[in-house]
């Protein structure tokens, strides 16, 4: 295992360093304490070439301003609250409207825009990074000063680990996620609607026309939403399901049926690269970059619809607003604990619906 550090620039006179992380496999992944941002995860396809599978921008200002929230750790509340506002111990808070109305990905100065902390890792066979973050009281809207750690190490497995941690002086809301596009083609070679995916899910939320749940919580039977046996991301886009006709694909949050046992399953058949994503998480969003713009710039390729998606493993979407959803309120004086882990791997040609 190995982990260097180099200095990527400042912000508001604080240091940005990006860190890499590298395996004996030669599996690298390179982040930033600004955002926690995973720019960069190198992994082999069949024929042993390495190539970058997440969208990452060449420099820091992308970060800054950064409207797609590429590889960046979002919080301190994934997703959408309703009117930016919610009630919390019979005070209303009123949060960031920072999309439409809305209040999205913890809104204007959230966890995608501070410079963190940031400790190296370095043992026999795990390397990592551990971030520190004080998000103050009132930030974003919020109640209650947060002090939030994040872990990301990598191993010899392949396995790179995500650990959430955090805990509050008030109740607050609390459900981060970390929202790195994936493109398993490497180097951009390709879009995402060929690869597959399976989730063990058999229920998702529906949206209503600004993209906020509505409440209702539907079967995947018999829909482009039945990732079950595994399915490509095409079908979504020429799907008629007006859920997928409202996004252009896929930007919902599925409800996870089991935890830590091959849940979620990415296959880019082509290149025969295969990642498994196991979390504890309720629920995940797939987003199918069906909003990304024409004009930003990522290493390796200009951005345009359907070239990278997220699988943002997380608590429900505006869960504050829904009752039978499960809560993201984080008590004070209790911990926020939570972990998703990403294998890297490579399937033999024909193996056309990923693993099982
Ligand atoms: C995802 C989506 C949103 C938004 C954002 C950049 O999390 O749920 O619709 O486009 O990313």
């Amino acid at each position: 295992m190995a982990i260097r550090m180099q200095p990527y620039g400042m912000v508001d006179g604080q240091a940005v360093y990006e860190y890499t992380l590298t395996n004996k496999n030669g599996l690298e992944i390179a982040c930033l304490n600004y955002g926690c941002a995973v720019r960069r995860v190198l992994t082999p396809d069949r024929e042993g070439n390495y190539a970058n599978v997440v969208l990452g921008f060449p420099e820091l200002t992308h970060y800054r301003s950064n409207p797609v929230y590429c590889g960046v750790v979002v919080g301190r509340v994934a997703g959408r609250i309703k009117d930016a506002c919610f009630e919390l111990g019979g005070t209303t808070y009123r949060l960031d409207k920072n999309n439409g109305r809305h209040h999205l990905h913890g809104g204007v100065q959230g966890f995608s825009h501070a410079v963190w902390q940031a400790e190296m890792i370095d043992r026999d066979t795990v390397c990592g990074v551990r971030f520190f973050h004080v998000s103050p009281d009132g930030e974003g809207g919020y109640p209650g000063e947060v002090q939030t750690q994040i872990t990301y190490t990598l191993n010899e497995s392949n396995e790179f680990l995500i650990q959430y941690q955090a805990h509050s002086e008030a109740p607050t809301l609390f459900s981060p996620t970390n929202h790195m596009y994936f493109n398993l083609s490497g180097g951009l070679q390709r879009d995402i609607l060929q690869h597959t995916l399976k989730i063990d899910s058999d229920r998702f939320l529906e949206l209503d026309a600004d993209l906020i749940p509505t409440g209702k919580i539907l079967d995947v039977e018999g829909t482009a939403f039945d990732f079950r046996s595994g399915r490509s991301i095409h079908d979504g886009v020429i799907s008629e399901h007006p859920q997928n006709q409202l996004v252009r694909g896929y930007d919902h949050a599925f409800l996870l049926n089991h935890h830590y046992a091959g849940e979620i399953e990415l296959y880019d058949e082509l290149s025969g690269r295969h990642l498994m994503v196991e979390t504890d998480a309720p629920g995940v969003v797939l987003y199918t970059g069906n909003q990304l713009p024409d004009d930003l710039d990522f290493v390796g390729g200009r951005s345009r619809r359907y070239l990278g998606l997220c699988l943002e493993t997380q608590g429900l979407p505006d869960a504050v607003h829904h009752s039978h959803f499960f809560s993201c309120i984080l008590q004070r004086g209790a911990w926020f604990t939570s972990a998703t882990k990403y294998s890297f791997n490579i399937m033999a040609a024909g193996s056309s619906k990923g693993r099982g």
